[in-house]
């Protein structure tokens, strides 16, 4: 199935989701008016976005599988995607509110839309309840139930601290480029990103495919949890990094949007290894124009990116990251056997991501 319709059906899975959590309202006794604002709430946050992750998590199964899913492996690992998706909707209608952004995906962000304002605390914490809305009707019999819940919760406490570092090193309002470090880089996107997006979805297949904590293969014990959090971690901080120097480097055209990152005095990767390398006068531009709401300072900070050589920094990193991967991912031992690792799962993540340009 080509992506155009494996997206189709993951969003016809949507639909029957989304209906059955509205049935889920009405039989409490919610009026009208509030059914219809959770719909709304669903179905502006929920849907609209790349729908990468949710997809990992179907894709993942199937390779674990080795064949197409059946409808009820398909609905289980669809409902697990969704989930995702539900939870990265919380998070994103939360961070737009804490970050004070006005749009999100070509749409007023929800807070910002007409109406909705502080409501929209209550809706994102309401997108996360319904995981585990869905979570008890459709796997409350299974084995894995509970590793379930505890990843969700495990995953989703990861992220917050992510957040939490995220905002108190590069708050909107207040520059200081003091704070920044590729240390402190890293360990914000590892949290704030890496986990719910990269770790989760595989995780989250994996369990429901019946891979065990710990097997033995080729006379090695393999914690096949371990493995893929030492590649999906990395491969999530490769990502972003990716992001940050598109966010910089990318034509907008290419793109499909300009470039903020200078502006919002984002911890990004550019500005963390540009200094790293700035002279003083350099380091002095950057700590006078960095977060200015002014194009002439921007251009100055990436006039300083260009002179440090942001964009030789970034081919060299990329090279040796995709190095290191295959490397790590060509030493996990494979068999044929059902509830084992397949190598091809982290090779077609590192594919999908291996010098992207948008
Ligand atoms: C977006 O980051 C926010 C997250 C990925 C996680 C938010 C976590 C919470 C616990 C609320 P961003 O603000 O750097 O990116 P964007 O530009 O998409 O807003
Ligand atoms: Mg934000
Ligand atoms: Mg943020
Ligand atoms: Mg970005």
């Amino acid at each position: 199935m080509d992506r155009p319709a494996k997206r189709a059906k993951f969003e016809a899975a949507w639909e029957r989701v989304r209906d059955e959590l509205i049935a889920h309202v009405v039989s409490k006794s919610m009026p009208p008016d509030a059914v219809e604002w959770y719909r709304n709430n669903l179905d502006y946050n929920v849907p609209g976005g790349k729908l990468n992750r949710g997809i990992a998590v179907v894709d993942t199964a199937e390779i674990l599988k080795g064949a197409a899913l059946d409808d009820d492996e398909y609905h289980k690992a669809a409902i697990l995607g969704w989930g995702v998706e539900l939870l990265q909707a919380f998070f994103l209608v939360s961070d737009d509110i804490m970050d004070s952004t006005t749009t999100r995906r070509g749409q007023p962000s929800w807070h910002h839309a007409q109406g909705i304002g502080m409501i929209a605390l209550n809706d994102a914490i309401m997108l996360e309840s319904t995981i585990y809305y869905l979570l008890k009707k459709h796997f409350r019999d299974t084995p894995y139930y509970v590793d379930l819940l505890e990843l969700f919760h495990d995953t989703t406490f990861q992220t917050e601290m992510g957040q939490l570092i995220d905002l108190i090193t590069a708050p909107e309002d207040h520059v200081d480029l003091s704070k920044f470090s590729l240390d402190r880089y890293r360990l914000i996107v590892t949290f704030k990103t890496a986990y719910y997006s990269f770790y989760l979805p595989v995780a989250l297949a994996m369990l429901m495919s019946g891979v065990p904590t710990s097997y033995t293969l080729d006379g090695r014990t393999i914690e096949p949890y371990k493995v893929a959090r030492s590649i999906l971690l990395p491969l999530g901080e490769y990502f972003q990094i990716q992001d940050d120097f598109l966010d910089f480097s990318a034509p907008p055209e290419v793109l499909g949007k300009v470039g903020t990152d200078v502006i919002n005095n984002k911890c990004s990767w550019c500005v963390n290894t540009a200094l790293v390398l700035a002279t003083p006068s350099q380091r002095a531009v950057l700590d006078d124009n960095y977060g200015r709401k002014d194009a002439a300072a921007e251009a100055r900070v990436k006039e300083v990116f260009e002179a440090v050589g942001v964009r030789e920094q970034y081919a060299k990193y990329e090279a040796d990251v995709h190095r290191r991967l295959v490397e790590k991912i060509a030493v996990i031992p494979e068999g044929a056997e059902r509830g084992t690792l397949k190598r091809e799962i982290f090779t077609t993540f590192l594919e999908k991501i291996y010098q992207r340009t948008m």
